[in-house]
């Protein structure tokens, strides 16, 4: 259709720099890497890259710590090694979004470190700083994203800052408008230099919830004794619409770009008003409600208390997103990234039926309405990793949340590494396997962070020369958005909302008499599917499946289907 936004038919592709592709042998990925690798992902047939932060970081949390929004980070390369990138993404014609991480800098930032000299720094107000309380305790009770406090005590000025994240993350004060000119400045830079668009980072923590005499609320307690974290406190303040609205005004609307707003805790009203064709001010959001499904809601243990996916809560999940947005916004489409476990592994089966329960979690995922990001790796149906030791892992998360759990509270160290092995971000972030070769062609040094060890069989070489992986039913379905127009426009309409095993739903317009049916099977078990009442068409076309399939007998079949493991069918009906 005429006046689509091409971002609302593109596929996007992540790359989390440190880990895609080391060609200096220093174990740790980099930008040449990054463009020695294109081949694969023009291949795979993505619009656009969104890659993890590359600017100049002591990696405190793996470059979401930024200590120069201007320069590359020393490990990943140069600026020039940053072009030759860029232009070879765009030869390729695919556009790059960089990590906006504007919630906070790093504590190495020279604005931090001239702001915390004294209380009339010029730059003293680009942070958060409060009094103690009069017993000296912190301002508030808040808790952090990665344990503790949100408040580090500062000697020189008397006083604490914030940090929602680790203590070298303060947060930066976005209701002062010098601060907000520099957050511009440096998206102008960037989009000067051709970039693409923006995924923002934690973008709806920007704008905390101040009383109005400057203070900020104490954190309730949620359940025996554990109190609410801060993070869900600072979510959706009172001017974040407002500093949305003043981003695109003053830069955005004067580029062509892709944008996409990491909210967690957001809610479908906070997403409409986000997304809202006119009124919003990013493309699309990264809501978190499926990814918070299989852990028990309100535990003090946050996203560790695991639960086991109750299949009829994601159908309703997706669906509440695909009927909120449909109108007047966007919806984005995951089920992983740089700080989820391997979807396979999560929601499928990463052991006989890896390659059919990846496909069909990525033909579920890439048939809703919205636009498919596919993280790297997941597009080879990449597993999780069970590491032995808390020593053999890098992330700060992870780390942090061990040392509170087995030597502040005395859990059973066995328990906890059971939760790091399902749910810590480290199982994404285990080197990109492109071959069977030692470290799997990532580095021809030691890898900063182990890789998963089932590389032999998991690899890019291995996927592109087989017709029947994982890579080439991605491929299609990547293809397929942009050959049906229906996948792009049409509405979503679940069938079977409350069964538990098979996920069934169709996507349909006014304007054409076709009609797209996703049906998934997410257990290991063959499902019959009965139909609340015949299904009604003509003929039926299959589009991409898992399984070989006879199209003859297919119309016959879907009268009440037998779903073989893990089977996922994607049919045009007409
Ligand atoms: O993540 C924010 C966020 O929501 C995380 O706390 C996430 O929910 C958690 O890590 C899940 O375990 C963004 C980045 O994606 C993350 O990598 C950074 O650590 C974080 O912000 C701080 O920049
Ligand atoms: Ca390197």
């Amino acid at each position: 259709r005429t006046g689509t936004p091409w971002w609302k038919q593109s596929s996007v592709y992540q790359i989390y720099p440190r880990s895609f592709a080391d060609s200096n042998g220093d174990g740790i990925g980099d930008l040449p890497g990054i463009t020695s690798r294109l081949d694969h992902l023009q291949t795979l047939g993505v619009d656009v890259v969104w890659l993890s932060p590359i600017y100049s970081s002591p990696n405190d949390d793996n470059g979401y710590d930024i200590s120069d929004y201007l320069n590359i980070m020393a490990e990943f390369g140069t600026l020039a090694d940053f072009d030759t990138m860029l232009a070879a993404m765009h030869a390729r014609g695919i556009k790059l979004m960089m990590d906006l991480v504007v919630n906070h800098s790093s504590d190495e930032h020279h604005w931090f470190t001239e702001a915390r000299k004294s209380r009339d720094n010029p730059y003293h107000d680009y942070y958060i700083w409060r009094e103690p309380q009069a017993d000296g305790s912190p301002p508030t009770n808040w808790e952090a994203a990665f344990t503790g406090s949100v408040w580090e005590w500062n000697e020189p000025t008397g006083e604490y800052y914030m940090h929602m994240f680790s203590k070298k993350q303060p947060d930066l004060n976005w209701e002062n408008p010098a601060l907000r000119q520099e957050v511009y400045a440096l998206m102008r830079f960037w989009l000067d230099r051709g970039v693409d668009g923006f995924r923002m980072d934690v973008i709806n923590m920007i704008s905390k919830p101040w009383n109005a005499d400057g203070s900020l609320p104490q954190a309730p307690v949620v359940r025996e004794g554990f109190l609410q974290p801060g993070f869900a406190l600072s979510c959706n303040g009172p001017k974040l619409g407002e500093f949305l609205r003043e981003m695109r005004e003053q830069v955005l609307n004067h580029y062509d770009t892709i944008t996409v707003g990491e909210a967690p805790l957001a809610t479908i009203r906070q997403g409409v008003e986000l997304t809202h064709a006119q009124e919003g001010a990013l493309n699309m959001l990264f809501q978190f409600e499926h990814m918070d499904l299989d852990c028990i809601s309100g535990h003090p243990n946050g996203k560790w208390a695991l639960k086991r996916l109750h299949l009829p809560d994601l159908k309703a999940s997706m669906m509440r997103w695909q009927d909120a947005l449909a109108e007047h916004g966007w919806n984005s489409l995951y089920l992983c990234n740089h700080d989820q476990p391997r979807p396979v592994s999560r929601f499928g089966d990463d052991g006989v039926y890896r390659v059919p329960s990846a496909k069909m979690l990525a033909t579920f995922l890439h048939g809703f309405q919205g636009t498919p990001y596919v993280y790297q790796g997941e597009e080879l149906g990449m597993t999780n990793v069970q590491f032995p030791s808390i020593e053999d892992y890098q992330d700060i998360e992870i780390r942090n949340m061990y040392r509170v759990a087995v030597h502040e509270r005395g859990q059973d160290p066995q328990q906890v590494m059971q939760s790091i092995w399902a749910k810590g971000r480290d199982n994404a972030r285990t080197p990109m396997q492109w071959s069977d070769s030692p470290n799997a062609g990532f580095t021809t040094g030691t890898p900063w962070l182990a890789l998963n060890p089932r590389y032999p069989e998991i690899n890019a070489a291995q996927a592109v020369a087989d017709a029947d992986s994982v890579y080439h039913h991605y491929r299609q379905l990547i293809a397929l958005r942009k050959q049906e127009p229906l996948l792009v426009h049409g509405r979503t309409e679940m069938l079977l909302p409350e069964h538990p095993h098979v996920v069934a739903y169709m996507r349909t317009a006014e304007s054409d008499s076709a009609r797209l049916l996703v049906l998934c099977n997410f257990s290991v078990e063959p499902q019959t599917v009965v139909w609340d009442g015949a299904l009604k068409f003509e003929t039926a076309e299959l589009l991409l499946g898992n399984y070989p399939t006879d199209n003859a007998e297919l119309a016959q079949r879907l009268q009440s289907p037998t779903l073989r493991p893990f089977e996922a069918l994607l049919v045009k009906l007409r």
